[in-house]
């Protein structure tokens, strides 16, 4: 190969011409090496287009029926698939997502994201997703059992302590990862730590539901602290209102921020003064145990309920919780003027490139999840290590653990994308940190 022929666009057109519709993955692919790419070309062994084909092809993809019964006796069918990225620095690692908009092309970009995630955190993950078209909504505990039981009756065939190990995602909580755990048991007699995210009282990590967004709040603070800033008095808009949603809201809380708002896919709560820990305890209640609308709020304490996104209030701190390509160049405009400093995502890509290249543009500080959401997996990390020593740790470990990681996490991005003026692109450094790690492993093992 000639070492001009390392180009973004030789490489998008590429994988344009290969799966024309995978427009999630092409965006999660061109967002992360606009900034490896030209670092590649500074260093010779980086250099090599076959590398970059290399970390654009998953090495296994799975596909499977998943057919279930509803509760009037009629037969349904969903499609559930595991993509195994890439497994050079780990097991293959990642959630699974049951929502009506999985397809292909979300699973991809999802898994190739979880590369470059699991990578940072320093830990043996390597990077994978999966999920189903399934959705859960209005299901009853029935239909949701069965069908879990469905799918992983498929799955473990793919899966294992030291293969693969599944987690949560969109509509994947604790309760469908025990079904799901349940059902591999069954099939496999085997009891290990084969899925993360499980109960405590089977081998389930404590902090674990709380990681994600404990870490995103972690990873926040450290961003402001750079500045002489802090969470302290700041207001803040979350988006979603699932599990990082609830736990970043909980956490930014004890911190000292004010949370004007959260949302589901309905609308947004808007709470002029702030949500008291009581009122995120009543959203809490509302959606995990009546699986409850937001647009119910108002009727449980005083808050404003509106259609359409947060993003218009003025605030101080924006944290996108829900999914894909939910803030867009407009709405990141308007964040900007109405006065944010700091934009950290809690889901995975909420931003659009649009909007991330405004918050370049006005050096207004913003986290990548590959970075500012690592919290999740490195917490199943840390689930993985207990299973395998038959050990449980304390809470306070695994808080110490999960702080240092982002932290570490935080000083790699740094020192990885300081630019001249000062302003720290954590989008390049969370790339080109992630990318060395997980490169070099690929090209020691062969190339492979
Ligand atoms: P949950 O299912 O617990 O919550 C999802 C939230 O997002 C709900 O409020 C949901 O609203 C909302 N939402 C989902 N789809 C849409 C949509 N199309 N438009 C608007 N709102 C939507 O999921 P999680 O909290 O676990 O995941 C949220 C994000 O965080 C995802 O991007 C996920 O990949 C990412 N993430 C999750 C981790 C984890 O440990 N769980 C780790 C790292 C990242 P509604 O109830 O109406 O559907
Ligand atoms: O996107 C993510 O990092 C997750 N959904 C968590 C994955 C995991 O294996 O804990």
């Amino acid at each position: 190969m000639k070492n001009d022929e390392l180009s973004l666009d030789i490489i998008l057109d590429s994988l344009k011409k290969r799966d024309p519709h995978q427009e999630e993955f092409h965006q999660a692919v061109s967002e992360v090496f606009q900034w490896i790419i030209p670092f590649a070309k500074t260093q010779k062994k980086y250099n090599k287009l076959t590398l970059f084909e290399q970390l654009t092809e998953p090495e296994r993809i799975i596909q499977f029926k998943v057919p279930w019964t509803d509760d009037n006796g009629e037969t349904k069918i969903n499609r559930g698939w595991r993509v195994q990225f890439n497994g050079a620095i780990g097991p293959y690692k990642g959630g699974i997502r049951f929502h009506p908009g999985v397809t292909i092309s979300v699973l991809k970009f999802l898994a190739f994201e979880q590369c470059f995630k699991n990578s940072l955190t320093g830990l043996q993950m390597g990077g994978a997703k999966g999920g189903s078209d399934f959705d859960p909504k209005g299901k009853s505990d029935a239909e949701i059992l069965q069908f879990c039981q469905s799918f992983m009756t498929e799955l473990h065939h793919y899966i294992g302590p030291e293969i693969d190990i599944p987690a949560g995602d969109i509509g994947v909580g604790s309760r469908e990862v025990a079904y799901l755990f349940g059902q591999y048991r069954r099939l496999t007699h085997r009891f290990n730590g084969t899925l993360t995210g499980k109960g405590i009282s089977f081998g389930g990590s404590k902090l674990r539901p709380e990681a994600t967004g404990f870490g995103l709040i972690y990873f926040t603070e450290m961003m402001l602290q750079e500045k002489d800033d802090s969470l302290d008095g700041a207001k803040v808009l979350i988006s979603g209102s699932g599990n990082v949603a609830q736990y970043a809201c909980m956490k930014a809380l004890e911190l000292g921020a004010e949370v004007l708002s959260m949302s589901d896919s309905g609308g947004y709560i808007y709470v002029e003064n702030g949500l008291t820990k009581e009122q995120l305890e009543q959203i809490m209640e509302l959606k995990n145990e009546r699986s409850g609308r937001l647009k119910e709020a108002p009727e449980l304490f005083d808050c404003e309920y509106h259609e359409g996104k947060p993003w218009g209030i003025e605030a101080d701190v924006a944290l996108p919780c829900a999914t894909q390509n939910e803030l867009n160049g407009e709405e990141a405009g308007k964040l900007v003027n109405n006065g944010i400093r700091c934009v950290a995502e809690g889901a995975n890509m909420p931003c659009t490139p649009e909007a991330i290249k405004y918050f370049h543009e006005t050096e207004t500080l913003y986290a990548p999840g590959k970075a500012s959401n690592a919290g999740g997996v490195a917490v199943s990390g840390l689930e993985m290590a207990q299973n395998h020593q038959f050990t449980s740790w304390t809470e306070e470990k695994i808080d110490e653990k999960l702080r240092e990681m982002m932290q570490q996490i935080h000083r790699t991005c740094a020192k990885n994308g300081k630019t001249d003026s000062g302003y720290i692109n954590y989008e390049k450094g969370a790339a080109i940190a992630g990318f060395r790690r997980l490169a070099d492993a690929i090209l020691m093992q062969g190339g492979f």
